[in-house]
């Protein structure tokens, strides 16, 4: 009997010891401990050698071991079943689960189509500071101190440095490119640009425009007119009709500023158009002498055409947004609706 007590005392510290990896292992503890060649039913089978007065006792303690054999087995049985129920089980069948999708910024979406005809044409991209100084935002571009022309653009100051202030144009971008004397030049400058102006539905403190440089020897006002052509039939279509209107801008000279028929009532007259049929979309003209001198080229050799265009408002009429502060609100709800455009 006291062999038995101790045999079944190490019986059970082996199956508390037991633990089980998987359902396999389950499997294999119920066949060596509960199956019909198991060590219970072995252990149960002493019965026979135990003395009749100590059987009552024998066949309690027997039981007790059975039910902690089979007590065992169905805790490692449930803990096996809830590790495959909590992740290492997959069902190919179920649908799968679906990646919330982000969305371009309707600006972003329109900087890139104007950008993607340019680099057919073979601009290629540049990007400066935010941060200007007053040289490479007016001085280089014709645009001395007190000259009138810089009301036109009402300017931020960086007030611990009355030289600095936040980009008008990016104009001063291609200032940098032309000092750095590498010609020729055939270059965009997309980015964000600011004013000083009351934010409302149709005008904001910023925004972001597309500016175009070409310069080399023999460029011509033709060269200008012919890549804006090409600009408008892939950006309108080849039904849209353009006129040049003259103009004035400090930095170029001649100047002018280009209409197309309006896209939205085909030219018989809307409110986008103001009834005229026409819709102005960006300025133009060749660039000042002055300014070629100011970068350190040598205006007599080379000449060059620049161009400079909104974004917000293309992609206003394109997205059919009616108020710019859209743009820069940052609300989801208006830009989950970007999301399938391209
Ligand atoms: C250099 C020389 C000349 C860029 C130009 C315009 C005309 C123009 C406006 C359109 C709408 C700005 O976004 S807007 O308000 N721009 O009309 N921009 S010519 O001329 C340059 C640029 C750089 C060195």
């Amino acid at each position: 009997m006291d062999n038995l007590l101790n045999q079944i005392a190490g019986y059970k510290n082996e199956i508390s010891a037991f633990t089980a990896a998987d359902e396999k292992q389950v499997e294999e503890f119920r066949i060596k401990w509960l199956g019909t060649k198991g060590i219970v039913k072995a252990t149960m089978g002493e019965m026979k050698n135990v003395a009749p007065e100590q059987k009552k006792e024998a066949g309690q303690i027997l039981n007790e071991f059975k039910q902690f054999a089979e007590a065992r087995y169905e805790e490692l049985k449930a803990s096996a079943t809830g590790a495959v129920q909590t992740g290492f089980s997959i069902d190919i069948s179920l649908p799968g689960d679906t990646m919330p999708l982000g969305s371009r910024h309707p600006v972003t979406l329109m900087r890139n189509r104007i950008v993607s005809i340019f680099q057919r044409l073979g601009f290629a991209v540049a990007e400066g500071p935010e941060i200007e100084d007053d040289w490479h935002n007016f001085g280089a571009l014709n645009l001395p101190a007190h000259h009138p022309a810089r009301d036109m653009q009402d300017t931020f100051y960086i007030q611990q440095n009355p030289d600095w202030v936040l980009r008008t144009h990016t104009s001063s971008v291609q200032i940098r490119e032309m000092e750095k004397g590498k010609l020729p030049i055939r270059m965009l400058m997309p980015g964000r640009v600011y004013r000083n102006e009351t934010v409302s539905a149709r005008s904001h403190c910023f925004f972001h425009q597309v500016e175009g440089l070409y310069i080399d020897e023999n460029v011509s006002f033709a060269d200008l007119k012919q890549t804006l052509y090409f600009f408008v039939k892939e950006m309108y279509g080849k039904d849209v009709k353009v006129r040049f209107r003259p103009s004035y801008f400090p930095f170029t000279e001649p100047s002018a500023e280009m209409d197309v028929t309006c896209f939205i009532c085909g030219g018989s007259g809307c409110n986008i158009c103001k009834k005229t049929g026409w819709v102005e979309i960006l300025g133009c003209g060749m660039v000042h002498p002055n300014v070629l001198s100011n970068c350190g080229i040598d205006p007599n050799k080379y000449t060059g055409f620049a161009f400079g265009m909104g974004i917000e408002r293309p992609a206003m009429l394109k997205y059919g947004v009616n108020d710019l502060r859209l743009f820069s609100e940052n609300d989801v709800r208006f830009l989950k609706q970007f999301t399938s455009a391209i």
